[in-house]
């Protein structure tokens, strides 16, 4: 009890816990703290989705458990903040699913490119059983993931030149997140690819060791890859959920209505900072263009050139990560598209 009321028992310091000193007659009051960190801006939807994780928290628990935001990778990048919570010394984080297939190689089927064709697509497949499904994959992992967030939809930007049809990919450096799907897929498409942190894309762009990188419109702006991004061009080649995610050490010291906010909060936020998303992807082409970025469509006879080029990566990524996980997915989006 001593250990919960200094704080100590989720691994934060004596000090953030203070609060939990201050017993109440009959009641030791143990504050907990979560410290929830992840790789973008506050201004960002996602920075935004989390102070609202915050305040929901903070307000259903009557200040017992207090949110300690961290934003722009202040604690880390994404797979050195997840194996934090892994090790039980950071309580939340809300990665892009695609650095996690090291950790659960079944998130790697959101990467398969233009698998989604809206957010509301996304939404009902990770809200339903197959997101659900993949999200048990985590607790021997000493995760908990709680509920999806909005990444979006992913845009190419470049300092070279316009990238219009399959072939101006041809010799492209390329950043990538750290997955193999996104690896072959740009080298399937004749790029140069180079996986990377994400904390370090602005300064390789800056330095010019890669000349581009993909990522949706509200990150490129946020970010300011149009200072040193010339060229982006409206691919829309993948949606990429976030996974919010919370130490299982942490979580199971919590009473089961203490979950019950957590979990809730964290849904809760989630619908909040995907509408966030959406609205900042419309305003975000914009901003872009009038900071100077030359914006270019694709075609859609160039995307059916570039989809059948990337289907043998589709397929050897389908059998590596179940193919009947795969079979349920086009079948629940092929009810969905009748809908
Ligand atoms: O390209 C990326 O790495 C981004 O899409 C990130 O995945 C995302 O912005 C966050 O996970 C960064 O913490």
């Amino acid at each position: 009890l001593i250990l919960a009321a200094c704080g100590g028992a989720n691994g934060s310091d004596g000090a953030t816990g203070a609060g939990g000193n201050d017993a109440t007659a009959g009641q030791a009051a143990t504050q907990r703290v979560i410290k929830a960190g992840i790789g973008l801006n506050e201004d960002h939807p996602e920075g935004q989705g989390l102070l609202k994780f915050k305040e929901i928290v903070e307000q259903k628990t009557g200040g017992k458990i207090k949110v300690e935001t961290y934003f722009a990778a202040q604690l880390g990048d994404d797979q050195q903040m997840t194996e934090a919570l892994k090790a039980g010394t950071l309580e939340v984080t809300v990665p892009s699913t695609s650095p996690l297939v090291g950790t659960v190689k079944e998130f790697g089927i959101f990467d398969f490119p233009f698998l989604f064709n809206s957010g509301e697509e996304a939404d009902a497949i990770l809200d339903g059983p197959i997101g659900q499904k993949i999200l048990e994959k985590l607790p021997e992992h000493n995760l908990v993931g709680l509920s999806y967030w909005e990444n979006g939809f992913r845009n190419l930007t470049n300092n070279q030149h316009p990238v219009a049809k399959l072939e101006d990919f041809q010799g492209l450096k390329i950043r990538t997140m750290q997955n193999e799907v996104h690896l072959d897929a740009f080298q399937a498409l004749g790029a140069n690819p180079t996986p990377m942190a994400f904390s370090e894309v602005f300064t390789a762009l800056e330095g010019k060791t890669v000349d581009g990188q993909e990522n949706p419109l509200a990150t490129i702006l946020s970010n300011k890859y149009y200072e040193v991004q010339d060229y982006l061009s409206m691919t829309r080649h993948v949606y990429t959920p976030f996974a919010f995610l919370i130490s299982k050490s942490f979580w199971d010291q919590l009473t089961p209505e203490e979950q019950t906010i957590i979990r809730e909060a964290s849904i809760e936020a989630g619908k909040y900072q995907r509408e966030l998303s959406r609205k900042a992807d419309q305003e975000a082409l914009d901003a872009l263009t009038k900071e100077g970025m030359k914006v270019n469509e694709l075609s859609d006879a160039e995307k059916e050139r570039i989809k059948q080029v990337i289907q043998p990566v589709i397929d050897k990524y389908s059998e590596q990560f179940g193919r009947d996980l795969v079979d349920q997915l086009n079948q629940q989006l092929a009810e969905i598209r009748k809908q």
